[in-house]
């Protein structure tokens, strides 16, 4: 797939806001700091169109995406965020959980996991979450530069359903964006 263009749409804290132009989106979810941001922006050749951090939590909003002019990226705040209150937490469980539940357009849902942790307990969770509403996602090992050679084969072997990407090298990128372009076509397809 070619990026052609990318653009950011808006960011939506309720419902409400939500575009309803019928688009297919794909949501990238995960922990905190855990790359989502880099990964989109490494994935729609962009320096700094996803705002990344330093420091973690920074994304508390769904921030949508416009690839093409025919799909969403959306960017989902990060679960498992500490220092947040316990309201704030609820406040994101609602959202998030709600939006994963009921969103028609959603495509696909990449589930991003640091490579050098495997799935940690709060992405357990969210795998009991989606699980048990049948919600289909596709787990995406972030961060692999952190890995030797032999530690990267290792996780591909345990886990080859999955991708493994590096926003640093770019490692992964036509991967992920062949399998996001096979999605589209599957849907335009039903
Ligand atoms: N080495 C390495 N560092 C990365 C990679 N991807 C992200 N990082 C670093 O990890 C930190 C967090 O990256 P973000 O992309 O902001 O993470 P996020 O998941 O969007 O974080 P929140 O928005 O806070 O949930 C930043 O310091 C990035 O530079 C990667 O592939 N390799
Ligand atoms: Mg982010």
């Amino acid at each position: 797939m070619i990026i052609k263009k990318a653009d950011f749409i808006k960011s939506v804290s309720s419902a409400a806001g939500l575009p309803d132009d019928g688009k297919p989106e794909f949501a990238f979810i995960g922990r905190s700091n855990v790359g989502k941001s880099s990964l989109m922006n490494m994935l729609l050749g962009r320096k700094n169109l996803v705002k990344t951090s330093k420091k973690p939590g920074k994304t508390v909003l769904l921030n949508y995406f416009d690839v093409n002019g025919s799909f969403y990226f959306v960017d989902l705040p990060g679960y498992g965020f500490a220092s947040r209150s316990k309201s704030e937490q609820d406040l994101w469980r609602v959202l998030i959980e709600k939006y994963l539940k009921t969103r028609k357009s959603l495509a696909d849902i990449f589930l991003l996991i640091d490579s050098r942790h495997g799935f940690l307990p709060n992405d357990e969770q969210m795998i009991e979450f989606l699980d048990h509403f049948q919600i289909a996602y596709t787990p995406v090992f972030t961060k692999t530069d952190k890995l030797t050679k032999t530690e990267l084969s290792a996780a591909k072997q345990k886990h080859p359903d999955s991708f493994f990407v590096s926003a640093m090298t770019g490692a992964g990128k036509e991967q992920l964006l062949d399998y996001v372009e096979k999605i589209l076509d599957k849907e335009v397809k039903e």
